[in-house]
């Protein structure tokens, strides 16, 4: 079984003090506890500091362009479902460029697993808003602060009835892996967002906010309850919930497709007369 070193150990660009090394860590761990081996996993990511997350994993990758991860991870995963596929980004990433993406994913329940760094700001382009930038935040490229009401990815994703939600915080690494080993676990989309502090261009949302706010949700929390999750994905405030705040066991997109029951379509034959014909057929 594959240990925490086995997923390698590299020189990294982020600053010292991101909330990302304590991401890293939590999902080598959570790798490692999950009992899955470096070549059973696909990393997908698309572009910013989150975004580099797999060039330290020992592991399969594939680096797309910013906000279009999640339609190579879909491919990825419908032609090879023995792979486990998680899709790493930021906020921006996720939430902004790739929002028509993470809507569909959402709905289709595809079996992938989506962690999002979210420290409520643009870190690679050196500190604009993004679409979690709370109300008022004043950037160089916002001098007034932002007009806009930021994005709430948890109440969007519970609203569209995703498979498992949940919400971690960098400074808790155990909490956090945990929250990841069942995400991996879970058969469906798994979505965890993870508040991040940005010590370079977020000086507003920093580790102490966070950490000042962050409770951990307790066993008395049903996740099946559909409408106080929404609830809580509302609370945003002096108190942000963290841990598993929904979760459901509606059947995965994959588990829709035939095709796939005889194994990865990578497996399977290829009848190539059968082939032309289909592609003669559009001549
Ligand atoms: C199509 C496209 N639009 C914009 C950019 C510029 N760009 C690169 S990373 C980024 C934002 C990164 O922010 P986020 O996704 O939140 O990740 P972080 O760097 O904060 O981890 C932007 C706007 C790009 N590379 N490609
Ligand atoms: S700019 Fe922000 S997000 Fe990027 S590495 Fe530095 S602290 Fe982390």
């Amino acid at each position: 079984m594959a240990t925490i070193e086995d997923f390698g150990q590299f020189e990294t660009a982020w600053c010292p003090g991101c909330g990302n090394h304590s991401i890293l860590k939590a999902l080598k761990k959570a790798l490692a506890h999950s009992g899955l081996e470096p070549q059973d996993i696909l990393m997908v990511s698309g572009i910013g500091q989150a975004a580099k997350t797999p060039h330290y994993l020992l592991c399969n990758a594939f680096n797309g362009l910013h906000g279009r991860s999640l339609p190579a991870a879909s491919g990825a995963k419908l032609a090879n479902p023995r792979l486990k596929v998680i899709v790493e980004s930021g906020d921006g990433c996720h939430y902004g460029e790739g929002g028509n993406h993470f809507l569909a994913a959402l709905r289709c329940n595809l079996d992938i697993t989506i962690i999002v760094h979210d420290n409520q700001v643009y870190g690679l382009t050196k500190g604009q808003a993004s679409p979690t930038s709370m109300e008022g935040f004043k950037t160089k490229a916002q001098p007034d602060g932002v007009w806009s009401h930021p994005f709430n990815p948890l109440a969007v994703a519970i609203s569209l009835h995703a498979g498992f939600v949940a919400r971690g915080f960098s400074g808790e690494i155990d909490h956090l892996a945990e929250l990841i080993q069942q995400g991996l676990a879970h058969r469906g989309l798994a979505l965890i967002d993870v508040l991040q502090p940005c010590v370079s261009f977020n000086k507003v949302n920093t580790f102490k906010w966070y950490k000042d706010r962050a409770y951990k949700l307790g066993p008395e929390h049903d996740p099946t309850d559909w409408a106080r999750a929404m609830q809580l994905s509302f609370e945003f405030g002096q108190r942000i919930p963290i841990g598993l705040l929904y979760k459901n066991d509606r059947p995965a997109f994959d588990d829709h497709f035939d095709v796939l029951r005889n194994g990865p379509l990578a497996d399977q034959p290829v009848d190539k007369a059968a082939l032309r014909e289909v592609m003669m057929s559009f001549a």
